[in-house]
């Protein structure tokens, strides 16, 4: 049985993919789950309340901190994109959140990081999480940005942080890449869950992946989270192979980890 660990346990980018498939999984985790977005996505139900607010407005985003005890913070820019974007909701929605999480004493929060934080390390590395930052993307650059931040809210007051360095959480792997990187929608709930309940968190750098054969990341420095992945994308691998042909190692796509990010782009502000 899950621990209720917190009473109230706000969820941001409950409207995105990984918000939709968290939101009932998370009423096991609190009393009263509270959801976010910058969209619309409906009305709550029995346990939940909804508070719509754009993370660069900073009195919204203080209005949806206030009461609660702990943060699942999925809200912002998923992926690679025009830097604007990136700065409003990556950025200055990160600040914005941290000084909420102050001004209201809450005190734990797992972030919503990534592997493309580290999307330059090729893909024969195998790297923990000592290793120095090698972003592949604005996007990348903008989750290590958090990454620091929050380590200045922990140093400086306290505020105790899991970023967790989500590599592919989708219903299956996509490709070959993926096998890697795959995190199950079960095995993120156990991760997080681990990061709500853990005694002390710290501050704390976690890998997001279930338990693949093929792995680039090392958790070893993350064991006091507790985080035991049951899920393994070596199941899907026959199907990938059948249905993708063999990577060009030439392609800096093949060679890095974080796969086409390390390519994308530019584009406009
Ligand atoms: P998503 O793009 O489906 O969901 C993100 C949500 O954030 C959206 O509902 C969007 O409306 C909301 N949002 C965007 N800008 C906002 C703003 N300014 N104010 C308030 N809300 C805003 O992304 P997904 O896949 O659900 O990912 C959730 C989080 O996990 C993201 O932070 C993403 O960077 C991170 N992540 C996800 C991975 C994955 O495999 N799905 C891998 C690595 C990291
Ligand atoms: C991410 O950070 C993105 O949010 C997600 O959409 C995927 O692209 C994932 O990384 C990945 O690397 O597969």
């Amino acid at each position: 049985m899950t621990i209720k660990a917190h009473q109230r346990l706000l969820l941001t980018g409950a409207a995105g993919g990984l918000g939709q498939a968290l939101r009932e999984r998370l009423k096991a985790n609190c009393e009263v789950l509270r959801l976010s977005d910058r969209v619309d996505f409906g009305p709550a139900a029995a346990d939940e309340e909804i508070m719509l607010a754009d993370l660069a407005d900073a009195q919204a985003v203080d209005a949806m901190v206030q009461g609660v005890q702990a943060i699942v913070h999925l809200g912002g820019v998923s992926v690679e994109g025009p830097f604007g974007p990136i700065l409003q909701a990556n950025i200055l929605g990160l600040y914005n959140l941290y000084e909420a999480a102050r001004l209201h004493g809450v005190m734990r929060v797992v972030f919503a990081s990534s592997n493309h934080v580290t999307g330059f390390y090729r893909q024969c590395d195998t790297i923990d999480a000592s290793a120095p930052p090698r972003p592949d993307s604005l996007y990348g650059v903008s989750k290590a940005f958090g990454e620091d931040l929050s380590r200045f809210y922990f140093d400086r007051y306290g505020i105790e942080t899991a970023c967790v360095r989500i590599g592919s959480s989708f219903p299956e792997p996509k490709d070959r890449r993926m096998l890697a990187t795959w995190l199950s929608f079960d095995d993120l709930h156990r991760l997080i869950t681990a990061c709500l309940t853990t005694p002390v968190l710290g501050h704390s750098i976690v890998f997001g992946m279930s338990d693949n054969a093929v792995t680039w990341w090392d958790n070893n420095q993350a064991r006091h989270i507790g985080y035991v992945p049951q899920d393994s994308s070596d199941v899907f691998r026959d199907a990938v192979y059948a249905r993708t042909s063999a990577p060009d190692l030439s392609d800096p796509v093949a060679q890095f980890q974080g796969g086409g990010f390390v390519v994308a782009g530019p584009f406009a502000f």
